[in-house]
């Protein structure tokens, strides 16, 4: 079976939104996000498709198209496949394991069972929808078995694959029971791209060490070949199939759009700064509630800054974002917890009764506000213990054309490899988050020229690499990849 979409985009969710208005009629509407609106002139321009699920458990609008012309196709899922595939083996297996092991994988069989029938559910819709030799691009840790059954039931696709989180080290891989499964699913593609070129390592590693000594002969990685130009920054590498198919393997990281952040509303920054009792110093953090991004640590840095007296509450104010995330999974409720102590803790200590040295937000903010926000931060805070690449960053420096602010960045963020100009910090160690901290917000007095030259560095970087390049270079090398 075949459609006649020349382009289509599968991922974990289709970018639409459910609404019920107030007499209960119910109305899905497109979303507008990153990947989206990265991916949009490229759906719009070759008769395109997005496949995913819709995002709400036993309810699928009907296949429908935006205003562009993308035909956005649901993949329904039960109650029971969301809990199985996505919060058990995408989100309690694969994602702990694959950043390093923050938190111990859960290694359940009868949730591999449904990811691979949520995998196969998920490539029998792109079968119905993808023209014959149609170019697919399959997103992300939850369809990691997709190019592989794509590869066996339409051979004539164009097939991309894109991990938006880190690859870990094949030692750590290879604790998967699934391990080779994973690897021949990734193996179906004719690209599989990394943000990192330590990913592309990884992968590479893993690869020789299933092929080899684990017995399956699914592929021999040969010489590492690099590719491109400095302008898309990508090194190839080519692995031969066990079916004689030549794979692609590269490092694309993804970025943002930068036009999108707009320009500043200075009025209503100026106003932010006012509600907070003009601060010298505000700091930001913005990440969804997650166990791996490091929200506990910088807020134990800032309070043994805080009763050391190297900051003091009337000069230091933390506004920490935190969208709800996964929150019927046991970790992820405990670090809701943690962080929620810790901010009572401090601002019990430290705050006064019209003044928190903390505000805490546990909900998702309007995409103009957050922009006020990283307008406002003078200091940005992004201390994840492992982060495939680590968009808030961008976002932040990219508000930041002026040179004004710092960033404060792990070492462990994918980002940190662009943004080397930032204030780095170890986040497993509280002492260099504090060292950041401190660097940062004393830098704008004892070299400001230094920190604006900082800035400027990074910012041209982001506006330079930004989320068109990314999506171009990886479609550019995945047309030369499927020749
Ligand atoms: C995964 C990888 C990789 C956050 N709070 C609000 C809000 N956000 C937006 C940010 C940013 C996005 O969410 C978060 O992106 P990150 O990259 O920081 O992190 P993950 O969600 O973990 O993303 C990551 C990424 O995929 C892309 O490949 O970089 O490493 O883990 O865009 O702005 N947006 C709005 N309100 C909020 O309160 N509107």
């Amino acid at each position: 079976m075949s459609g006649d979409n020349d382009f289509v985009v599968v991922a974990n969710r289709l970018p639409v939104d459910l609404s019920t208005a107030a007499d209960g009629t119910q109305t899905w509407s497109p979303s507008p996000g990153g990947l989206v609106a990265a991916l949009s002139p490229v759906l719009e321009k070759h008769s395109g498709c997005w496949v995913g699920w819709p995002g709400v458990a036993d309810a699928a609008p009907e296949p429908f198209h935006t205003e562009g012309g993308v035909l956005l196709h649901p993949v329904p899922l039960t109650a029971a496949d969301y809990e199985a595939f996505y919060e058990g083996f995408s989100n309690a297996t694969l994602w702990p394991l694959f950043h390093d092991l923050i938190v111990t994988p859960h290694y359940e069989r009868a949730w591999w069972e449904v990811y691979r029938d949520v995998n196969e559910r998920f490539a029998a819709e792109v079968d119905k929808v993808a023209a014959p030799g149609a170019t697919v691009w399959v997103q992300d840790y939850q369809l990691l078995l997709v190019p592989g059954i794509l590869r066996q039931t339409r051979p004539d696709l164009t097939i991309g694959f894109f991990l938006h989180i880190p690859f870990p080290g094949a030692d750590l891989f290879r604790q998967l029971p699934w391990r080779e499964e994973i690897v021949r699913g990734l193996l179906g593609a004719d690209l599989i791209g990394f943000h990192l070129e330590s990913y592309v390592a990884n992968f590479l590693e893993l690869v020789s060490q299933v092929a080899g000594p684990l017995g399956s002969r699914i592929g021999q990685p040969d010489t590492l070949i690099v590719e491109g130009t400095p302008a898309t920054r990508r090194v190839g590498a080519r692995i031969t199939a066990s079916d004689g198919r030549s794979v692609g393997v590269g490092a694309f990281p993804i970025s943002i759009d930068p036009a999108t952040l707009g320009a500043a509303d200075d009025a209503a920054v100026e106003k932010l700064r006012a509600e907070l009792g003009h601060p010298a110093t505000v700091l930001l953090g913005v990440d969804r509630l997650d166990y791996t991004k490091g929200i506990l640590q910088r807020l134990l840095a800032f309070e043994e800054l805080l009763a050391s007296g190297s900051l003091a509450p009337e000069d230091a104010v933390l506004v920490q974002i935190a969208t709800p995330s996964r929150e019927r999974l046991e970790h992820y409720r405990r670090t809701r917890s943690a962080v929620e102590e810790a901010v009572g803790r401090i601002n019990g200590t430290f705050g006064t009764i019209s003044r928190p040295v903390v505000h805490y937000f546990h909900r998702s903010l309007p995409k103009q506000q957050l922009q006020h926000y990283y307008r406002l931060a003078d200091v940005m805070v992004v201390t994840p213990f492992k982060d495939g690449m680590n968009l808030v960053a961008k976002e932040y420096v990219a508000c930041h054309g002026d040179g004004s602010g710092a960033l404060v960045l792990s070492e462990f963020a994918g980002a940190g490899v662009e943004l080397h100009q930032a204030h780095l910090c170890n986040p497993f160690d509280i002492d260099s988050i504090k060292r950041a901290l401190l660097g940062a917000v004393r830098g704008f007095q004892w070299e400001p020229e230094a920190m604006a030259e900082r800035m400027t560095a990074m910012y041209e970087q982001v506006t330079a690499h930004d989320v068109d390049l990314w999506a171009g270079s990886f479609l550019d090398c995945m047309r030369e990849a499927g020749r």
